[in-house]
């Protein structure tokens, strides 16, 4: 009994926005195995639609808490009812194509929410250890084979310049109020639990439901682009390792490795045995199935960004130096986890 109680208050409290997202999930998932007392912040909307914590069966291990980015009143909550030892901010308008659309909500949300959460824990808990998710869109047009901690920002989207405005402020804070705050410039990451709008998922999710027979065809946009995609869950242990670490600092975690979309899509056809070629050029460009003789992928203009980011490869060089991170998973293994879970949620599998 007296183990019991004394394990109870040896148990570090953990805030995680955004917690019902892909990496929220994960984060939450890693920070219960640690022994974590792990409050999930999140929009009393996305109650409804928790079946990312339903899948890794954490929905009765975290204690919900409602809080929006926007509301300050609901940041200034947690920090009166908890003792707070780690805070990641994981929570943001995170779709780079919505934020062309809606681009104040995005700078509101992604952007000037950091501040307000910065100058709580400065105001209020100034020994509460901070991280903030920062994002490669923030290198943006670069002209460098590698991108680290010290390359240039040259956002191209709302999404981009607003996660700018969050890792500048965060920085700021940690050198002019001595905050424990530190940023994680993550790359790419993917995951049977990606959103549906990115895409890889898209893909994935396509390109099964084509080999199913339950899909004719499917749009993208730029298949041009290069992406050095990560496995999300390999990707939240470096999230924590930051925080672990004596001096708060930022790291670029990736894996180093790029990839086009349309060498993604090559390598989920030729993973599911679809035998394929692409003909045509610009919007004319299309994939077709050979055995079939069906066209299996369109290009569309509809997905096409006003701006795009071209080029992403980064450098994890410092994570692996100091919190001796590096990426456990490679392409070819993560699509494999995204295709099974794509079978598995058709239940069905191929031959
Ligand atoms: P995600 O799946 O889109 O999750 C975003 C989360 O933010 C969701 O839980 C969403 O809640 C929440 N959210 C949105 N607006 C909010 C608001 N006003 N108040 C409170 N919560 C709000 O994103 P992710 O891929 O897990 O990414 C996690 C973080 O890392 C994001 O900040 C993203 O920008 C950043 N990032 C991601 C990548 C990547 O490749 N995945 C790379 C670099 C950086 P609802 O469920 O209610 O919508
Ligand atoms: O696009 C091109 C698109 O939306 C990747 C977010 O997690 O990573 C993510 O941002 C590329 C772009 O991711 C379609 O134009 C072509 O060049 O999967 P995405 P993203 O924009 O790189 C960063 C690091 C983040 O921080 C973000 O939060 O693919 N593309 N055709 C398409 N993209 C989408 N979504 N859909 C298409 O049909």
């Amino acid at each position: 009994m007296v183990t019991k109680s004394k394990n109870k208050m040896k148990k570090k409290t953990a805030i995680v926005t955004g917690s019902t997202g892909q990496d929220g999930s994960y984060l939450c998932d890693f920070l219960l195995k640690k022994n974590y007392r792990v409050i999930a912040a999140d929009r009393r909307s996305a109650r409804g639609n928790n079946w990312r914590h339903e899948y890794l069966q954490i929905q009765n291990k975290v204690k919900y808490e409602d809080f929006d980015l926007t509301d300050i009143n609901s940041i200034l909550r947690l920090f009166k009812i908890y003792k707070i030892d780690e805070f990641y901010n994981l929570a943001a308008q995170s779709f780079v194509g919505s934020s062309f659309k809606v681009p104040l909500v995005t700078c509101d949300v992604t952007g000037m929410s950091v501040l307000r959460i910065l100058d709580m824990i400065k105001n209020y808990q100034p020994k509460t250890k901070f991280y903030q998710a920062s994002s490669s869109e923030m290198f943006g047009k670069t002209s460098t084979k590698l991108q680290d901690e010290n390359t240039t920002l040259y956002p191209r989207s709302p999404y981009g310049v607003a996660k700018v405005f969050g890792h500048l402020i965060t920085k700021n804070y940690r050198e002019s109020y001595n905050l424990f705050a530190c940023s994680g410039i993550l790359f790419n990451h993917e995951s049977p639990l990606r959103g549906e709008e990115f895409v890889t998922k898209k893909i994935v999710e396509n390109l099964v439901k084509i080999k199913l027979n339950k899909l004719n065809f499917f749009e993208l946009g730029n298949i041009y682009s290069k992406r050095d995609w990560g496995y999300a869950k390999d990707y939240v242990e470096a999230m924590w390792k930051m925080l672990q670490q004596k001096k708060p600092n930022d790291y670029v975690i990736c894996t180093s490795k790029e990839y086009s979309i349309k060498s993604f899509v090559n390598l989920v056809c030729k993973k599911l045995k679809i035998n394929t070629r692409w003909t045509g050029k610009g919007l004319n460009e299309k994939l077709i199935d050979l055995d079939k003789g069906k066209i299996l992928i369109k290009i569309s203009k509809k997905y096409y960004r006003p701006a795009e980011v071209d080029y992403l490869r980064g450098s994890y060089k410092k994570a692996y130096k100091n919190l001796k991170w590096k990426p456990k998973t490679n392409l070819n293994n993560l699509i494999s986890k995204m295709i099974n879970f794509e079978l598995s949620k058709n239940s069905n599998f191929i031959n």
